[in-house]
């Protein structure tokens, strides 16, 4: 079995993108996901992203499968490859042209910029622990510098989702966070019952600050959209951060901007094809 597919980065967090126009379902498993990912005997990726047909309300869906075949409800920069895939599939890419997607966190939805770039309105944050999910807080309330013991060390962390959960520190130097080792930790933590993506932000100044990413799932990977746009929030909330900032991550920059207006988080960053190709599917070797 031949599996066709397009290989896409935004800031060096990578995809795998599959057209599945034709196909209420992905038209892979996590399993073969998990083997597509693998950089050594696959093709390599953090995660796995299906083009599914629309809802009644929508042009397009998108399912995605993080590299150890686990489904998160949304992708920043992913659903800004999603984007660029699209425009190629369905040969439209006109400068300003969106396109409504359907995600397991709702309704997202994506813009081509004329110089390349893509802006997601990725939605508003959830800041309720219960939503999160987080047992940290009160019961309805928010989780904002709450301590945490993680690694024999107790941390102020903030509570964010951005349709997928994320826990946010603040630190005075990210490099020197050993994310290998306080990552999974994190990720892993019973007060997160279903995992948690984790981020260190060092505040250079309001409206640029530095981030790394432990994602659940996918371990260290360069960029993280929902990361980046939760990081920001929880910025505004500790009073470090502008509504309007820069997110220098390991992969590059997004412009993030969570708007008074209306609540939502804007994201700005590039997306670019990178090659394509056919995976040979051998089930003799199959997991
Ligand atoms: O929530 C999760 O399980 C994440 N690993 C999903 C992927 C998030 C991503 N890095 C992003 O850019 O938002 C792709």
């Amino acid at each position: 079995m031949v599996i066709e597919f397009s290989k896409y980065q935004g800031l060096g967090n990578d995809f795998i993108l599959i057209d599945n126009r034709y196909n209420s379902e992905p038209i892979i498993t996590p399993e073969q996901a998990i083997k597509m990912c693998d950089r050594h005997f696959g093709i390599g990726g953090d995660g796995v992203i299906f083009v599914l047909p629309g809802t009644a309300k929508t042009d397009y869906t998108m399912r995605i499968y993080n590299s150890d075949g686990s489904e998160p409800e949304m992708c920043g920069n992913g659903i800004r490859c999603l984007a660029k895939f699209i425009a190629k599939l369905a040969g439209n890419s006109t400068p300003n042209q969106s396109y409504k997607i359907h995600t397991l966190a709702g309704v997202i939805v994506p813009q081509l910029e004329t110089n390349g770039e893509v802006t997601v309105d990725m939605g508003e944050p959830e800041l309720i622990a219960t939503k999160i999910p987080t047992t940290l807080g009160t019961t309805e309330g928010k989780v904002i510098a709450q301590p945490l013991e993680v690694g024999e060390r107790t941390w102020l962390v903030t509570a964010v989702s951005m349709g997928n959960p994320h826990c946010i520190t603040f630190v005075e130097d990210s490099e020197a966070i050993a994310l290998e080792q306080i990552g999974p930790l994190f990720e892993h933590h019973s007060a997160f019952p279903q995992r948690t993506n984790t981020e260190f932000i060092q505040v250079v100044k309001p409206n640029y600050v530095k981030m790394r990413v432990w994602e659940r799932g996918a371990g260290i990977t360069l960029a993280c959209g929902t990361g980046a746009c939760a990081a920001v929030v929880a910025g505004v909330l500790n009073n470090v951060c502008d509504r309007c900032c820069t997110v220098e991550l390991p992969g590059g920059c997004l412009q993030i901007n969570w708007s008074a207006a209306d609540n939502r988080v804007y994201m700005t960053g590039s997306a670019t094809e990178v090659f394509t190709g056919k995976y040979l599917h051998n089930h003799q070797l199959s997991i």
